[in-house]
């Protein structure tokens, strides 16, 4: 009689179980849908954007200018990674550069403002530095385009990585001493900034993959910066604020999404769950509230003028943690076609990415959005289905205001070195000659059209 009782409850305990988990799995399915459009039926030039929307495109610093010193070249140094070396030598070129922006016709140029090369050492400031950044935002303006840097995109100076950078909260004075300085020689002339670069890459590259500077590989130290580079934002965009209250400023966030590799598994869904959550969850939360990873952020809440969205795709994730970059396989869908970089093209990602950070209620610029593809076979469609996706959400009530291309030109991608070709114009790193890709002619109609790109 007892045996038959703790028979019929183990029963009805694993039945109850059993319908926990199918009823959440449901809800899951649910609640993070993961949708695939057929784009065999969708007109991807059918796009229409609104009067005075902006078109861009997108660099950065280190990896364009050439003839670096600072926490990269040490790093690829050390680890004897592929070296950045002269880039595009834009440091040297950037004239004729921006006279490829005015060739695409576009409107808005984000770029990063390089800190070793303006404070090389604590305290010592190279004037001439800041007065060629000073020069790039006239010709700029010259050409009607709108300067936008970013004042943290990965790199700064060697002795400020030799401090700690990031992980030590102690070193953001010496952060921000630098924003103000560009700042107060700048913001006459440049309205839109953006703080910093794609924080959860940083940390999660520096400090959990150990592929980027200062290639440690520790969770609760990644937790540390992820939280000190909120910090940081908070201070530089309330400083900045109140030494040009006109001014509007933002951050460029990357938006990776995660999806569970097997959308019944009660293992997958968990683990896309946390690293969506540490990846993206956790930051916005920061800002909309000032909590972020147990900790209170000062300044953190609504420090955003706008948010700068960059987004590539989607990783598809199951047991594994990645813990270092050769263990980021790069999982696709079968019907999914996969980058040069790895991962897949997911254009319908994108909505889910702007429908993200919509929630933050500031108006919205596409930061970054490209593809990794020396030969140029898919990055028309790409680019068209991205295209596609962003005019469908703006006709859905989104406020985007601009699209930047990542990126003008082919670049030094960190850890990939020179391999990753993303650039509207290809470069030939022997001659340093430019040359406009296909794509880069059908993103030139496109920006001039403003409407179709037939
Ligand atoms: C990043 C950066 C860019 C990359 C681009 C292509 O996301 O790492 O913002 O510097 O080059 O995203 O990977």
């Amino acid at each position: 009689m007892v045996d038959t009782i703790w028979v019929q409850i183990a029963a009805a305990a694993i039945s109850a179980f059993v319908l926990f988990k199918v009823g959440l799995i449901t809800y899951r399915r649910r609640a993070f849908p993961e949708p695939h459009y057929d784009w065999s039926g969708i007109d991807t030039s059918d796009i229409s954007f609104p009067e005075g929307f902006i078109w861009g495109t997108a660099t950065a610093a280190h990896q364009i200018e050439g003839s670096q010193r600072n926490n990269w070249t040490d790093f690829e140094e050390r680890t004897g990674k592929e070296p950045s070396g002269l880039a595009c030598d834009h440091w040297n070129r950037w004239r004729e550069d921006f006279e490829l922006l005015s060739e695409l016709g576009v409107s808005s140029y984000r770029f990063s403002i390089e800190w070793s090369r303006l404070e090389p050492s604590p305290g010592k400031w190279e004037e001439g530095a800041l007065g060629t950044y000073s020069e790039m935002v006239d010709d700029l303006i010259k050409r009607g385009i709108r300067p936008m840097p970013t004042l943290h995109h990965f790199s700064h100076p060697s002795w400020w990585e030799d401090r700690g950078g990031f992980a030590d909260r102690e070193n953001i004075p010496e952060f921000l001493g630098f924003c103000e300085k560009v700042f107060d020689r700048l913001s006459d002339r440049v309205q839109i900034w953006c703080t910093i670069n794609e924080p959860t890459v940083f940390s999660s590259m520096g400090y959990t993959l150990g592929q980027f500077p200062p290639g440690r590989r520790s969770i609760l130290l990644t937790l540390r910066v992820m939280r000190n580079l909120m910090h940081a934002h908070a201070v530089v965009y309330r400083s900045l604020k109140e030494r040009n209250p006109g001014c509007i400023i933002g951050i460029a966030k990357n938006v990776t999404l995660f999806d569970p590799a097997n959308r019944w598994s009660p293992i997958d869904w968990p683990v896309a769950r946390l690293l969506e959550w540490l990846w993206n969850g956790a930051w916005r939360k920061g800002i909309m509230t000032g909590k972020m990873l147990g900790s209170r952020i000062p300044g953190a809440k609504g420090s955003l003028d706008f948010v700068g969205l960059n987004y590539y795709t989607h990783f598809i994730t199951g047991l594994f943690m990645p813990t270092s970059q050769k263990d980021l396989n790069f999982a696709k869908r079968d019907h999914e076609v996969a980058t040069e970089f790895g991962y897949p093209m997911y254009a319908e990602g994108l909505r889910r990415a702007i429908d993200f950070v919509a929630e933050l209620g500031v108006p919205i610029e596409i930061t970054e959005n490209g593809v990794a593809d020396s030969s140029d076979s898919l990055r028309p469609e790409h680019l068209m289905r991205h295209l596609w996706v962003i005019s469908e959400a703006i006709k859905d009530g989104r406020d985007i205001r601009s699209y930047h291309h990542w990126s003008l030109m082919d670049n030094f991608e960190w850890a990939e070195g020179y391999k990753m070709r993303f650039g509207l114009y290809s470069v030939d790193f022997e001659t340093q000659e430019r040359t406009l890709r296909p794509s880069g002619e059908i993103y030139r109609r496109v920006v001039g059209s403003k409407t179709r790109a037939d």
